[in-house]
């Protein structure tokens, strides 16, 4: 049963954006980067998710992100991905913001998505810039770029690197006048994404946290659900339509 005031909130929403983090994958069975079996447990980010590092030992790293793209692409998107693609009809206004790389949202079907931290399916080369999207990327395994020989890298942003002008300018904006924020699965942890929530709780937006655990924004969200992002964000789904049927918005 979610909370009253959230369902308040609900039916005065006009503009959403669901802000989504590696937790929403976590029920598609990819592993997270910081629980016990995350990611990061294993590897450290300066090893492996840094351009030094890629260019101290391409080959590693290629195989890395190779091995992550195999692992996305033996996935499916979860129920809750699939709640956020339903969501996009509940609203004037919806946009998924996303620090994931594993593509599981525009796969689920999302139609508005602003990919802060890029996609695992998009590469190109350093040397001249050509892209290496999808299958096509697959059977190279040397990593290098049959136009020019230069090092192909991962279309995503690693630590130090700036986030895609266009894709920060948009999640920015949505967040400046979003009515409700989903912060879906995510530590909160890496800027500067994680600096969104707190522009919506600045501009007076309603900050609904769904996180298995606590975070740093537990404290700034106006609604902490303790759970899984699939059973909360289909009880959300399924509130929003009863609640769209009786008037499209009751204040
Ligand atoms: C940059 C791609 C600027 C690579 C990633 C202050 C301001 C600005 C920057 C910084 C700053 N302080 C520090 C920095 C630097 C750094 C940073 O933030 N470091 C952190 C670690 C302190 N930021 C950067 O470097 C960024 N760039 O700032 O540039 C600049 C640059 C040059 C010159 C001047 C300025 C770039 C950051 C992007 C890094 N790239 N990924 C790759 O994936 O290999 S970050 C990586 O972490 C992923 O993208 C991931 O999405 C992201 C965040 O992690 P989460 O998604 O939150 O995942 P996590 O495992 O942590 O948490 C999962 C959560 O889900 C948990 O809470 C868990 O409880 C929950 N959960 C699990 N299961 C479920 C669930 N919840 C619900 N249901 C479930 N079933």
């Amino acid at each position: 049963m979610l909370p009253e005031g959230l369902q308040r909130t609900l039916a005065r929403a006009r503009k959403a954006v669901a802000f989504t983090g590696a937790g929403i994958s976590a029920e598609s069975g990819i592993p997270t980067f910081r629980g016990d079996d995350g990611l990061w447990s294993k590897l450290r980010p300066e090893e492996l998710a840094n351009f030094d590092a890629f260019l101290r030992n391409p080959q590693l790293v290629s195989e890395w992100y190779a091995h992550r793209r195999h692992v996305t692409r033996e996935s499916r998107p979860n129920p809750a991905h699939d709640a956020l693609v339903e969501m996009e009809d509940l609203f004037d206004k919806f946009i998924i913001v996303t620090q994931n790389i594993d593509n599981l949202h525009r796969r689920a079907g999302s139609k508005n998505i602003a990919e802060l931290h890029g996609n695992i399916e998009r590469n190109y080369c350093l040397g001249c810039g050509a892209r290496y999207d999808g299958e096509e990327f697959e059977d190279n395994p040397t990593f290098t770029c049959p136009k020019c020989g230069g090092l192909i890298r991962p279309d995503i942003v690693w630590f130090g690197e700036m986030l895609p002008t266009e894709e920060w300018e948009k999640a920015e904006a949505a967040a400046e006048e979003a009515d409700v924020m989903f912060v879906v699965g995510t530590s909160a942890v890496v800027y500067p994404a994680a600096e969104l929530p707190m522009t919506v709780n600045r501009q007076g937006g309603k900050v609904v946290e769904i996180n298995i655990e606590e975070t740093p924004l537990t404290r700034i969200a106006d609604y902490s659900l303790r759970g899984q992002a699939s059973v909360f964000l289909v009880e959300i789904v399924e509130k929003l339509k009863e609640l769209r049927k009786v008037g499209k918005y009751t204040e």
